[in-house]
């Protein structure tokens, strides 16, 4: 099963044996670019940047490197291998085999999944459309520009699913996934922290450490579902999103280490007057995205996340690695708030298999955070990155609307609007860290002050490699 590049749409679904649904997607094509020019990376449409591009599902190969203007990226859609005689691995289906097609009692459900899922695609590209004329580096403007053109082909991949297993009502869905606009005050993308804004750089490497790892649990889950084709497609999004995950976690590692070593250079321990992030604004920023992207696992307790697990719509990532994949009999303690305290009540488990979603998340999270305080602390540095409680700060589920301080103490709203500016980044914060983003450093191997170099280039090249050429 290899892919056929020089389709107009690349692909390993035979697309050629489907002239209808491939002449829907050949029109649909037309607008994508469209909304690509539009809404996408604002300049260097005409650049040459260095991006890799699937060519083949399999271990190998999958990544191919090579100039291309982004207007002219090979986006397609391409779906895991099969497994062979998969069955369900949850809920009331546990051990049926996988459907083919849409079972016509799931049709609305699973529409809504796919849907959500791709809304966040395009989303994310436009949310980051400004930031290549403040990149720190060639390498870290091709590294944005790799992340946004696999969103663009994770679109793709949700679109292909509309239009081949949802008719009339996937075509409309996938044109109003490029009239949804990010931070739109009258057609929004639907979760929130896709309209929140990403200004520069600090947010683009906490979007893709923090949101863009939603993404991959939010895959996890869904590869696990039993429309396989919805499983497969996920399977190998998941395989790009390991880079988008490696920009953001090594990025923000990247900007604690400048932070601390100027930290460490300043009499005063003021980092911005080193020409890089003061490590307590780096904190603000971390509990923003951090408690944002904790809303995007939905409520504590959720029916529609019962009615998933149960239908075999949505499983938990990494499903195999939980003990029980009924949930029928076990309950899960939760934290909740009642007469103005936080008590603990245990709810059944089928409707808290968001809450082991966000665990997961939380703990890979943790991982990060010590390395980047391993990182502080190798420059000699005494201070300590903290991830927030999960309470704090929330506006989806049984949080939203209490206040609570970022170890997860309820607290009064007088006391929360007073500590806010200590807590969550203010305009003066923002205000610091775009002057330091003030234009694009496009010299090879040149960084800008407030960052260190990686370790080492992209797919072996040098770090002075021209990873983005002008024309
Ligand atoms: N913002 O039962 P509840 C990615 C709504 S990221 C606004 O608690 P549920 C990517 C919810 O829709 C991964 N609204 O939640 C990353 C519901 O609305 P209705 C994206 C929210 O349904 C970076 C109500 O609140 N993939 O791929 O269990 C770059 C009650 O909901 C939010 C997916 O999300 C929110 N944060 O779970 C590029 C997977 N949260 O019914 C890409 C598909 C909840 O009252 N989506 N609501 O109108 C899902 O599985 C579920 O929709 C959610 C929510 C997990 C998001
Ligand atoms: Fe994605
Ligand atoms: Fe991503």
């Amino acid at each position: 099963m290899s892919i056929d590049l020089s389709a107009k749409i690349p692909n390993n679904v035979d697309l050629d044996r489907d002239p209808k649904l491939r002449r829907a997607l050949e029109a649909w094509q037309p607008k994508y670019v469209s909304w690509w020019k539009e809404v996408g990376p604002v300049g260097f449409q005409n650049a040459d940047i260095y991006l890799r591009t699937a060519v083949d599902v399999g271990a190998k190969g999958w990544a191919n490197f090579d100039y291309v203007k982004m207007p002219d990226y090979r986006w397609g859609i391409f779906l895991a291998r099969p497994e062979d005689d998969r069955t369900i691995g949850f809920g009331d289906v546990a051990g049926q085999p996988v459907w083919q097609d849409v079972p016509g009692e799931h049709r609305a459900a699973l529409r809504r999944l796919i849907v959500t899922q791709a809304d966040t695609e395009p989303a994310s590209v436009e949310q980051q459309a400004r930031l290549g004329a403040i990149a720190p580096s060639l390498y870290d403007l091709r590294n944005l520009f790799q992340v946004n053109v696999e969103e663009g082909r994770h679109l793709w991949a949700m679109v292909y699913l509309l239009h081949k297993y949802f008719g009339r009502d996937g075509r409309d869905e996938g044109d109003e996934l490029l009239a949804r606009r990010a931070g739109s005050a009258d057609k929004p993308r639907i979760l929130a922290t896709f309209n929140d804004p990403v200004e520069d750089w600090l947010d683009f490497f906490m979007f893709t450490m923090f949101t863009d790892r939603d993404g991959k649990f939010q895959l996890l889950s869904l590869a696990e579902s039993g429309f396989e084709p919805l499983a497969r497609s996920c399977q190998f999004m998941l395989t790009e999103e390991a880079h988008h995950l490696f920009v953001g976690e090594t990025g923000i590692d990247r900007v604690v280490q400048r932070s601390a070593e100027m930290t460490r250079a300043d009499p005063n321990g003021d980092a911005f007057r080193g020409g890089a992030i003061d490590l307590a604004v780096i904190q603000k920023y971390l509990n923003l995205w951090f408690s944002s992207c904790l809303d995007l696992f939905g409520g504590e307790i959720s029916s529609n996340a019962a009615s998933y697990f149960a239908c075999g719509l949505k499983g938990r990532p990494h499903e195999e690695k939980f003990a029980d994949h009924l949930e029928t009999d076990h309950v899960k303690q939760l934290h909740l708030v009642q007469d103005d305290r936080l008590t603990i009540k245990e709810i059944a488990a089928r409707l808290t298999v968001n809450e082991d979603a966000r665990d997961g998340y939380i703990k890979d999270c943790e991982r990060a955070l010590a390395k980047w305080n391993r990182t502080i602390h190798e420059v000699g540095v005494t201070f300590e990155l903290t991830l927030p409680n999960r309470r704090f700060n929330r506006r989806i589920g049984e949080y939203a609307g209490h206040h609570f301080d970022p170890r997860g103490h309820l607290i009064s709203t007088a006391d929360f609007t007073r500590m806010h500016d200590t807590w969550l980044p203010t305009a003066v914060d923002r205000a610091r860290v775009r002057a330091l983003q003030t234009r694009a450093v496009t010299k090879p191997g040149e960084f800008a002050s407030w960052i260190a170099p990686p370790l080492r280039g992209i797919w072996g090249q040098p770090l002075d490699f021209e990873y983005v050429r002008f024309d």
